[in-house]
C-alpha cells in the first residue's frame, strides 16, 4: 500500500505495533522500570504511553481552596473529650474524603525514614540479587514485578513494587529480601498498631462498639508495598499509578519528600503533599478516594501502600456484605454479599486502567457527575459488587435512587 497521508501512516504503524511481544520482552529482562532507565533511555517505549492520560490527564490541577484532612492523634487517650473530638475529625474525614494524613501516630520517624530506605536498598540492589524475587505469581508471599495488571492493562505503569503479605500468614524472615528484612518486619508491627488503633476510632464514629471493626477480622491481613517510581525522562505521556481506589478495609500509605500523589476531590485531582512524618490514611467506609500518582522527571520516589485486608483462604465461603448493625428500615442493604474469590477474581480482571481508559469516568451522565464527585461516581459500579460493607448505606442509597438500578443489581446474585 502506497501512504500517502500522515492518517494512513498513523494506521499503518498501529497495525504493526505487537504490544505483546513488547510486554514479553521487557518481562523476561525481570530488571523493570528501573533497568530500563539504567540502560539510558531518553525516550518512553511506547508499552508505557498512556493515551487517557494524555487527553484526559491536566496533571498539574493543585487546588488552593482544599486541604486534605491532617489528624493529630496525639491527645485520643487524654481524655474522653479529646477523643471524641478525633472520632468526629475521624468520621468527618472519612465520609468527605476517604483520606487523611495523620501526625503524631506514634510510629518514630526514624522507622518511617528507614522504610523508605529499605525499599529504596532493595529496588537499587544488583539486579543478579533481584531478579531472585521477580514473579507474577500471587500464592507467593514475597515477590517483586512491575505492575499487577502488566498483561491486562491497556499501558503500563511506571512503577516497580515489592509485594510481602506479611499477615496472616507472614513469611519466614529468610524470605524477605536481605537488604530491607528488618524494617520490613518491623514497620509491619508498627503499622498493624496504628490500624488498630484506627479501626477502633473508626468503629467508634459509625457508632459501633471500639472492637467492632476489629472483631470482624479487619486487621488480620497485611500486604506491603514498596513502590519505585524511577525519574521518567517523559513524565507527560505515563503514569506511575492510575487512578484507582484500593479494595481493602484501610490503607496506610507512606511517601518521601518527592510528591506525585493525587487525589479526586470535587472533581479535580489535588496534589497530596508530602509531610515529613506524616502517614496517609484512605478506607473503604464512607467514601473510598480515587487517586493516582504522577510519573515525575526527578526521583526516583518511593512510597509504601501497606493495605489492611481480610485474608481468609480464597476458598473460604464466608460472605461479606453491609454490617447488620448499620441497617436498618431507612438504611436498607444495598450490596449483595459476595466471597472474597469472586471480589479479588473482579479486581484482578478490572485491574487498574481500565476505568479510566474505557472512559467510564468521562462517560458518566451529568446527572451522576453533579450528585457528587467523580470519584464517587466511579465507586458506583464497583460498590455495587463490594463485599466489605464498609460503605455509607445511605449515601449509597441515594445515589442508587438516583439512577434506579438498584433492584436489579441486588438481584444480580
Ligand atoms: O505511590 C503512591 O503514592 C500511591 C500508591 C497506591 O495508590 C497504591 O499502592 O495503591
Amino acid at each position: 500500500m502506497v501512504v500517502s497521508s500522515s492518517g494512513d501512516v498513523q494506521v499503518e504503524t498501529e497495525l504493526k505495533y505487537d504490544r505483546q511481544s513488547e510486554l514479553k520482552a521487557f518481562d523476561d529482562t525481570k530488571a523493570g522500570v528501573k533497568g530500563l532507565v539504567d540502560s539510558g533511555l531518553a525516550k518512553l517505549p511506547r508499552m508505557f504511553i498512556d493515551d487517557q492520560f494524555q487527553l484526559n490527564g491536566k496533571p498539574e490541577c493543585s487546588n488552593w481552596k482544599f486541604s486534605i484532612p491532617v489528624i493529630d492523634l496525639d491527645s485520643v487517650d487524654r481524655s474522653a473529650r479529646q477523643r471524641t473530638e478525633v472520632i468526629e475529625q475521624v468520621r468527618e474525614a472519612c465520609a468527605k474524603w476517604g483520606f487523611f494524613q495523620v501526625v503524631n501516630h506514634g510510629i518514630p520517624v526514624s522507622v518511617l525514614d528507614e522504610t523508605i530506605d529499605g525499599i529504596r536498598r532493595f529496588h537499587e540492589q544488583d539486579i543478579e540479587e533481584k531478579k531472585w524475587f521477580y514473579s507474577r505469581d500471587y500464592s507467593k508471599n514475597v515477590l517483586y514485578n512491575t505492575n499487577f495488571d502488566f498483561y491486562s492493562a491497556p499501558s503500563t505503569n511506571w512503577r516497580d513494587s515489592l509485594t510481602c503479605v506479611m499477615a496472616p500468614d507472614p513469611p519466614t524472615p529468610e524470605e524477605l529480601p536481605a537488604v530491607c528484612r528488618d524494617i520490613i518486619l518491623e514497620y509491619s508491627k508498627e503499622v498493624t498498631k496504628l490500624a488498630l488503633t484506627l479501626f477502633e476510632l473508626m468503629s467508634e464514629a459509625l457508632g459501633l462498639e471500639p472492637n467492632h471493626l476489629k472483631n470482624m477480622g479487619c486487621a488480620e491481613g497485611l500486604s506491603l508495598l514498596g513502590h519505585y517510581y524511577p525519574a521518567c525522562p517523559e513524565p507527560g505521556l505515563t503514569m506511575g499509578i492510575s487512578g484507582h481506589a484500593d479494595s481493602g478495609f484501610l490503607t496506610v500509605l507512606l511517601q518521601d519528600h518527592i510528591g506525585g500523589l493525587q487525589v479526586l476531590h470535587e472533581n479535580q485531582w489535588l496534589d497530596v503533599h508530602p509531610i515529613h512524618g506524616g502517614l496517609l490514611i484512605s478506607n473503604d467506609k464512607f467514601v473510598s478516594l480515587y487517586h493516582r500518582a504522577l510519573a515525575r522527571d526527578t526521583g526516583p520516589r518511593i512510597s509504601v501502600a501497606c493495605f489492611l485486608r481480610t485474608q481468609f483462604p480464597e476458598e473460604s465461603s464466608r460472605l461479606y456484605g453491609p454490617i447488620p448493625e448499620l441497617l436498618s428500615e431507612e438504611n436498607p442493604q444495598v450490596y449483595r454479599e459476595t466471597t472474597i474469590k469472586e471480589f479479588r477474581l473482579r479486581k484482578i480482571s478490572m485491574g487498574f486502567t481500565s476505568h479510566e481508559s474505557s472512559g467510564e469516568i468521562e462517560s458518566r451522565s451529568p446527572m451522576i457527575l453533579g450528585f457528587n464527585s467523580l470519584a464517587h461516581a466511579y465507586h458506583l459500579r464497583e460498590y455495587l459488587t463490594r463485599p466489605l460493607g464498609l460503605a455509607s448505606v445511605r449515601w449509597i442509597r441515594e445515589l442508587v435512587e438516583v439512577h434506579a438500578i438498584s433492584s436489579t443489581n441486588m438481584n444480580d446474585k
